[in-house]
């Protein structure tokens, strides 16, 4: 019998997305909800149980003892499909770094149009962390050294990543001891795929103790490498008003919306949508100017630099165009599906690819140079303009909310005592006393096999009622936002009161949005700053902090789970798990599944878990942030210990006479 197809309700928790579901519907076109109905998914690939790295198979081993032909075990291939994947993520973030890291290069020998070297402060603390020389030099020879510096650490064949450096001197030393410390971006993702060709390494947690190298090398390397380079190019960010989902279409403007991940690009996109020219061009064609909104990562960079909106996260790409609205979608790298220009020929929405490194049939291609990324960003904003006359009937969701994103580790830092008094002893204190249970990185994708947003927000609303400060990235971030978790009033009726307190008092979200995915860096740099600071253990491993990916789906994502464990963390993913045998066969020979989870918690102290369940995620996050409480030798969390100050307070002493109130703070009278 056909399996039921699940409700619009059922697909997406958000109300935008569900009114263009329907629009989908009604038109009788496909989205990635409902062929994610009609594809089911294969259970084999699906548990990494299925070998086809050489011509004698694909081996399919669904029976216990079974090997491939060449008599690979069910724990060598899975390990070997786990590692092909996280090296794969570690690319895609990593090239990201480099291409980063190329821009910085030809900024800083004035070789490029439009850009400028933002965040010279940032280029100076970063140099100079490096050993770079900067008293004397202008900001272009120290970005020039940075950028050379940086190139290197890709091609690098011997020695170590620079940058894993700027973890604590404790997790160094483990990565050490352990000989997992990346020699050089490139050779670990090459390796990756050496060891895993036909008749290589075959011992499973040989093949997955590279695997943390390779991971390694993404978030100690490419991905920091990105992060900083964005920062210093485009300004690190900081609080700013900003707003997400389809509502911030526009029906009287030319809609451009930016999906993707390099800043480079949108940025430029950013400026020439601002210049007169490009406005005045609009108008003739009609408009009253060009509107820009961003889709997945992209969304964030330009979302927390610029509060230019995001129009949703990475399921909401088809529901963009199903609006009618969009003259141009235009991409550059990861989370791109090929279902949108297919989509796209139903309206006159134009895809534009502008990547080098992809491309896809029958897309508009007009390749960005950032020699020349002014004058590109333009010629597309006037290929989108003229394609205005072109629209037909439009069906933008009034539904969008305001959020405040931009709170990068610089910022948060500043933020805990200002100018003079920066320092992460606030935030570690709260967490000592109880205030803060603990906290949670809450990151990664959406995917449509689960309910869209629902795992990340309910995830989030539950652990912030148990006080436990969020921080997030990427797409969850963005589901946070249509859900109004990111303002400085949100929901403060239903965080925890320790929490309520600390949010009150320095005026911050009780959800912190930090960037994109190449920003979890951000994550591991503020961790490495509570231990820093003292009093949460000397390594990240002891810090009650829990990394949850409840809705994943990318490569990258694997990539980011085990760097994070590398670097101490607990991980949960949601979904479905890569390397789980058959459901009814998960037991003590899943070597693979409980290596990941056992084996190295006792190497790094972090463990990467698969649990469909959010209630079960919810569980294990409070249940680990405990432990660790225990472990610091911390009070016990309770709920009733906080929540008597803060501004709830104070409005209710404001009711009691002036004369009454010593009495009823102190439970003494007034002398
Ligand atoms: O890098 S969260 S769907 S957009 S992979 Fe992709 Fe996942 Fe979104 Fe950003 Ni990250």
């Amino acid at each position: 019998m056909a399996k039921a197809r699940r409700t619009n309700e059922e697909r997406t928790s958000d109300p935008a997305a569900q009114q263009m579901l329907i629009r989908a519907d009604e038109l009788g076109l496909s989205t990635a909800f409902s062929r994610a109905e009609d594809m089911v998914p294969c259970n084999i690939g699906a548990a990494g149980m299925c070998c086809k790295i050489c011509g004698m198979g694909p081996c399919r081993l669904t029976k216990d003892g079974q090997t491939g032909v060449c008599g690979a075990t069910l724990d060598t291939i899975q390990a070997r499909n786990f590692i092909r994947s996280i090296a794969a993520g570690s690319a895609a973030h990593s090239d990201h770094g480099r291409d980063m890291a190329f821009t910085l290069k030809a900024v800083a020998n004035g070789e490029t149009e439009g850009y400028i070297l933002r965040d010279v402060a940032k280029l100076r603390t970063v140099a100079a962390r490096y050993g770079i020389k900067i008293e004397g030099r202008s900001p272009s020879e120290v970005a020039n050294d940075l950028a050379d510096l940086y190139i290197a650490q890709f091609g690098q064949q011997r020695g170590k990543i620079v940058v894993t450096k700027n973890a604590p001197p404790k997790r160094q030393k483990i990565w050490e001891d352990l000989d997992v410390v990346p020699r050089g971006v490139d050779r670990e993702v090459v390796e990756a795929l050496h060891r895993t060709h036909i008749g290589d390494d075959q011992e499973p947690t040989h093949i997955l103790k590279h695997a943390i190298r390779t991971a390694l090398a993404d978030g100690w390397g490419g991905s920091m490498i990105a992060t900083d380079v964005s920062d210093i190019l485009f300004g690190t960010p900081a609080p700013i008003l900003g707003q997400a989902n389809l509502g911030v279409l526009k029906d009287d403007m030319v809609n451009v919306v930016v999906h993707g991940h390099e800043p480079t690009l949108s940025q430029m996109v950013v400026a020439a949508s601002q210049d007169p020219e490009i406005i005045a061009y609009a108008q003739a064609a009609g408009a009253k100017g060009v509107n820009l909104s961003g889709i997945c990562c992209t969304a964030n960079e330009i979302l927390m630099r610029q509060g230019i909106p995001a129009a949703g996260n990475f399921l909401h790409q088809e529901l963009a165009i199903l609006t009618g609205s969009v003259e141009a979608m235009v991409v550059d790298v990861q989370c791109i599906m090929q279902a949108l220009v297919d989509l796209a020929s139903n309206f006159h929405t134009k895809i534009i690819t502008t990547s080098p490194k992809v491309q896809i049939k029958g897309a508009t291609h007009i390749e960005f140079d950032e020699h020349k990324a002014l004058t590109i960003a333009k010629q597309i904003l006037i290929v989108a303009i003229d394609n205005y006359k072109n629209r037909g009937k439009t069906h933008i969701p009034q539904v969008r909310e305001d959020l405040i994103p931009g709170f990068s580790h610089e910022y948060i830092n500043y933020m805990l005592g200002g100018s003079y008094r920066a320092s992460f002893r606030p935030l570690n204190d709260a967490i000592m006393s109880g205030r803060i249970r603990g906290v949670a990185a809450i990151v990664g994708c959406n995917n449509p096999r689960s309910k869209q947003d629902y795992m990340h927000t309910h995830v989030t609303q539950e652990l912030l009622k148990q006080d436990v400060l969020i921080v997030e990235t990427g797409c969850g971030a963005i589901a946070s936002a249509k859900l109004g978790l990111l303002l400085g009033e949100a929901g403060l009726d239903q965080v925890g009161p320790g929490l309520k307190e600390v949010c009150e008092t320095i005026g911050i979200p009780p959800v912190l949005h930090m960037g994109s995915c190449v920003d979890n860096t951000r994550i591991l740099t503020v961790l490495t700053q509570m231990v820093e600071e003292g009093g949460l253990g000397d390594d990240i491993d002891q810090i009650p902090a829990v990394g949850l990916a409840p809705e994943w789906m990318s490569e990258k994502a694997l990539s980011i789970g085990a760097y994070c464990v590398a670097s101490g963390a607990y991980v949960i993913f949601g979904g479905s798990s890569p390397i789980s045998g058959m459901p009814d066969r998960v037991s003590d020979s899943d070597i693979v599944l409980k290596y990941l989870s056992e084996g190295w918690e006792e190497l790094f102290g972090g463990k990467m878990e698969f649990i469909q369940d959010p209630e079960e995620m919810i569980r294990k996050t409070l249940e680990h942030i405990d432990k660790k409480r225990a472990a610091l030798g911390l009070p016990v969390y309770d709920a009733q210990r906080f929540g008597k100050s803060g501004d709830a307070r104070m409005l209710e002493l404001e009711k009691i006479p002036a004369m009454d109130r010593r009495q009823a703070v102190y439970g003494t009278a007034a002398d």
